[in-house]
């Protein structure tokens, strides 16, 4: 081959080829650059190219960003920065744009499978070919004061070359595309968690505007604009009043910088028996927490036994406050930002760069201690709090110990009223926890007694919102289920001891059944997570209706299924609407709701333990208006309350 032809080669055919071993590569194993196909992928194109936005503003030329989700769930995103510069790149002679959106950037944000870490920085532009090549069309709109410039793409593949397509004054880049159903298992965006996402964004790049709107339903258009420019300050502040959470004092704002690392921290405490812990790395969220989230709770702990010792808030005598003391009833938003993050663990959702370590537990040691110093009755009501939770500690362990020893005695008498199985086989066993004796008796009757239990529900619950461990030991509804399940609760909960692998939670479907779902999925879920994690937690889901004709007979569990199931039946169809499973003979308890053949049930996930968190706070905590709301938005949807 003459010297010549390669060089062509490496100005054309080259780059052409990188493009298609970039793109090809994208769409093979789309997972290791956006994480999944499914719903979280769908949505990660979005923060993208918005990041891409981001990363405009942090260089100090955008101030607005705006997110539309259009008919056909196509994304449309505008910046208002200096426009992605259309100039050739002299490397690869072609406009620099279209590099941007057709070249892959080594590695890709999630990492190859061995590389352990991920690292990103505000590198401009990265992720924006990715999306490309996953979109089954993509259209870039540049404006640079001077013109506006356009260039399309299917697949990834350039469509035409870069255009010039008008004149303007104004500057800015917008990016439009639509997901390629040949990529995703859904196409359907969701509002809130682009909602969600975007806001967390607002906080943390304080004064940057972000307007989303959902446009899909010209009839029904949703907008919201965020910014705020108390930056993380405003974060914490929201987070309260969301949960419309009592607060003890304003929030504290504190933050340092060495030679190429910030960190930046806002905490609050309010009355609440809870700890929220939000980090970041560089804008990224981080919730499995790492060195920044580690940094920060060694030094809490120490400055509040330090200084709670000089003050004598801790007596000579007394034992020093536990980590978990302290963080009672506090929210806070760490946020860190280092040059070379390395993201680590299975969704790499955890900081790994150790300098972060220190970094943090310095300035929170220091900045705290002398705010505590400077504001004394702050300093008082924060210890008055974590020494009783301290004290509620104790008399948790204490109550933990009666228990164990009456169990020992007792050889764990199980409840009265447990209907148990027959095998000693936790694999294949089942507890069905049933709200109301009719049911209950319905459900012994129907079930298959061999390796399905029945444990019905009675006396008052006990609001595991508002009760510290130490209340729940001895609660007359709560005792029966934690002595049925076997594996103990709180820190001492041993899954290897559980007497059922499958506990279904069993309740009407109406607001008292939502309610009594709720109740124990909010105990679940912060006395026996595991139990969730470990995918142990179902919930039944009984038909609604009974549609007979002649002497065949069909059950529909929503009014889609019952309207179809009536147009298969054509005319003389008889329907009975359940209200209760109160209303089901044990025939037909088994035959819908009970046998494994026929039955639907929910497994309740813990895909995102803070929205469930929130979602048992709105149930649960002290305000009613939103509680009711909460319930009547989602009574429909049993669904919903999927944890
Ligand atoms: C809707 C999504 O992607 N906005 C962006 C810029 C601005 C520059 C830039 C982006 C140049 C050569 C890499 C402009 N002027 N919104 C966006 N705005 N990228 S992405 O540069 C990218 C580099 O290749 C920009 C001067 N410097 C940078």
């Amino acid at each position: 081959m003459s010297n010549i032809e390669n060089k062509v080669e490496n100005n054309y055919g080259g780059e052409q080829i990188q493009v298609l071993e970039g793109l090809e590569a994208v769409r093979k194993r789309p997972g290791m650059y956006i994480g999944s196909t499914g719903e979280n992928g769908l949505h990660h194109l979005v923060y993208e190219i918005v990041d891409n936005a981001i990363d405009e503003a942090l260089a100090g030329f955008c101030n607005h960003i705006e997110v539309d989700i259009l008919p056909g769930n196509v994304i449309r995103v505008v910046d208002n920065g200096r426009g992605i510069p259309v100039g050739i790149q002299p490397k690869l002679g072609i406009p620099a744009v279209t590099v941007v959106f057709t070249i892959l950037h080594a590695g890709g944000k999630f990492g190859g499978e061995n590389s352990g870490y991920k690292v990103s920085g505000g590198l401009h532009g990265v992720g924006a070919s990715v999306v490309n090549a996953l979109s089954e069309w993509l259209k870039v709109t540049v404006r640079d004061g001077e013109g506006v410039y356009t260039q399309s793409f299917k697949r990834g593949v350039a469509d035409g070359p870069l255009e010039r397509i008008g004149d303007t004054t104004e500057k800015g880049t917008t990016v439009e595309f639509k997901p390629d159903y040949e990529m995703f298992e859904t196409l359907e965006y969701k509002y809130e968690i682009l909602e969600k996402r975007l806001r967390e964004q607002a906080f943390l790049n304080a004064g940057l505007r972000i307007t989303l709107t959902d446009s899909r339903d010209s009839e029904a258009v949703v907008q919201e604009s965020m910014c705020y420019e108390g930056g993380l300050k405003s974060f914490v502040e929201y987070l309260h009043q969301k949960r419309d959470l009592a607060v003890l004092h304003p929030v504290i704002h504190i933050r340092t910088a060495t030679d190429n690392s910030t960190a930046e921290i806002a905490l609050q405490y309010n009355d609440s028996f809870n700890a929220n812990l939000i980090s970041f790395a560089n804008n990224i969220n981080t919730p499995d927490g790492g060195t920044h989230e580690q940094g920060f709770k060694t030094a809490l702990t120490r400055v509040f036994n330090d200084f709670g010792r000089k003050k004598g808030y801790i007596k000579e005598n007394e034992e020093s406050l536990k980590g978990e003391d302290v963080r009672e009833g506090i929210t806070a938003v760490i946020s860190v930002k280092v040059t070379e993050a390395q993201f680590e663990g299975q969704t790499k959702a955890k900081l790994g760069n150790t300098e972060v370590r220190g970094l943090v537990e310095g300035l929170v040691y220091e900045k705290l201690r002398d705010y505590l110093e400077e504001n004394p009755a702050v300093a008082k009501a924060i210890y008055e709090k974590a020494l009783s939770a301290a004290r509620a500690r104790e008399a948790a362990r204490k109550a933990r110990e009666r228990v164990r020893r009456k169990s020992a005695l007792e050889t764990a008498r199980m409840p009265g009223k447990l209907a148990d199985c027959s095998s000693k086989d936790p694999t294949e066993c089942e507890l069905y926890i049933v709200e109301g004796d009719s049911a209950g008796g319905s459900a012994k009757g129907g079930r298959d007694r061999r390796y399905q239990a029945i444990l019905p529900l009675w006396g008052k619950m006990i609001n595991v919102e508002k009760a510290r461990i130490d209340k729940v030991y001895g609660n007359e509804k709560l005792t029966p289920v934690v002595i049925a399940l076997g594996c103990g609760i709180g820190e001492e909960i041993d899954l290897e001891k559980l007497r059922y692998h499958k506990v279904v939670i069993m309740a009407d479907a109406d607001v008292d059944g939502q309610h009594i779902r709720t109740l124990l999925l909010t105990f679940f879920f912060r006395f026996m997570r595991p139990l969730i994690e470990e995918g142990h937690i179902y919930i039944a889901m009984p038909p609604l209706y009974k549609i007979t004709k002649g002497n065949q007979h069909r059950y529909a569990y929503d009014e889609e299924e019952r309207e179809a199931i009536i147009a298969q039946f054509g005319n003389n169809y008889k329907i009975q609407r359940y209200k209760g499973l109160g209303e089901m003979n044990p025939d037909q308890l088994w035959e819908t709701t009970l046998n494994p053949e026929n039955r639907v049930m929910i497994k309740v996930g813990l895909e995102d333990a803070q929205k469930a968190d929130e979602t048992f706070t709105i149930l649960m905590g002290d305000k009613v208006a939103p509680r009711r709301e909460f319930i009547e938005k989602n009574a429909k949807y049993v669904t919903d309350l999927d944890v």
